[in-house]
């Protein structure tokens, strides 16, 4: 890991100075760019753009280490999204696929500084498909990379600059590895790790290093993930989830899966993993009255924008950054 710049909490502090360097305001319009490519993809494969929620009585406990944000909302405790996902469950009961660009808080841990890809600040475009499968949203991630790429480099060449030529539309269908041999390839490279933890970001990142195309890691260990992804029949205590990594050490860049969407067994999921369900009052309530089956993902724009542009910090792929324990405009 290279060192920061020591003056990076300086510099966001000053991003009333900073924000004018002339590389960013190209790094925004080839963002403003990729906003519109994703819209009009998902629109054209007959998805409804909705509003995101931003405060709400429960949000996603998934966020590998990092912490809520509680409001007082009228004496009742409130959570800032940390991201939307038992939301797109409730929505796909109105709309079978639906999409958002969604604001999320996670206070990383300081030592996320170091990755380059963490912000306690970010957006995701979250979509949900009601009764799809893994391998549905799986294709339809490659399509939507691959033509959002090749929207970029079409209408935004000049402001890519060198990246330009780098760039390349991936080839479909992408690389599949399962959890299970995504550790065996990190084994095999000196990086060992447990099964049924989460893969170590240095570990994620070297493997990323060690590709030249986008990849998928599939079916990670229940005790590695959250509640809400669905458990393979066939394989209990695997999921039938995703993560798309980038090449080139950017890392990763889509979370999902197919949903738990059975009461019985999602309360279970929640009791194995040390989560109270009595603090989950309406989503619980909600299964109970039932819900469709669904799978989605969500992908984050400003890590889109970073590997999009080859930028090695993920503060110049947004406008007004917030880095863990930097508190700056
Ligand atoms: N957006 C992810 C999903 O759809 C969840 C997350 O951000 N943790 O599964």
């Amino acid at each position: 890991m290279k060192n920061l710049p020591l003056d990076l909490s300086e510099s966001l502090r000053k991003r009333y100075l900073t924000v004018r360097n002339n590389g960013l305001a190209n790094v925004f319009k080839v963002q403003d760019e990729i906003i519109s490519s994703i819209r009009a993809f998902l629109k054209n494969e007959g998805f409804t753009e909705i509003l995101a929620p931003i405060i709400g009585p429960v949000t996603d406990p998934g966020i590998r280490g990092a912490k809520q944000v509680t409001i007082d909302y009228y004496g009742v405790p409130f959570k800032v999204m940390s991201s939307m996902i038992l939301y797109k469950q409730m929505i796909i009961t109105a709309l079978p696929k639906v999409f958002a660009l969604s604001p999320n808080i996670r206070l990383e841990p300081l030592e996320t500084v170091k990755t380059r890809r963490h912000l306690t600040e970010f957006r995701q475009i979250d979509l949900e498909v009601a009764y799809a499968t893994c391998d549905e949203v799986i294709d339809l991630g490659e399509r939507m990379l691959c033509q959002v790429i090749a929207d970029v480099k079409a209408k935004c060449c000049k402001e890519l600059g060198e990246r330009c030529k780098t760039l390349t539309v991936p080839k479909r269908p992408f690389k599949r590895y399962t959890y299970k041999e995504a550790l065996e390839i990190l084994e095999n490279m000196g990086m060992k790790v447990n099964y049924g933890e989460e893969i170590p970001w240095e570990a994620e990142e070297a493997l990323s290093k060690a590709h030249m195309e986008p990849f998928w890691i599939t079916n990670y260990p229940a005790t590695a993930r959250s509640f809400y992804y669905m458990e393979s029949e066939e394989s209990p205590g695997v999921l039938k989830d995703f993560d798309l990594v980038y090449p080139e050490g950017f890392g990763e860049a889509i979370s999902g899966g197919e949903r738990e969407y059975r009461y019985e067994r999602l309360v279970e999921r929640m009791r194995r993993g040390g989560e109270d369900p009595s603090q989950y009052g309406w989503y619980l309530d909600m299964l109970k009255a039932g819900i469709p089956p669904s799978a989605g993902f969500g992908i984050g724009v400003e890590r889109l924008t970073r590997f999009i542009c080859g930028l090695e910090n993920i503060w110049d792929a947004v406008p007004f950054p917030k880095v863990a324990g930097i508190p700056s405009p």
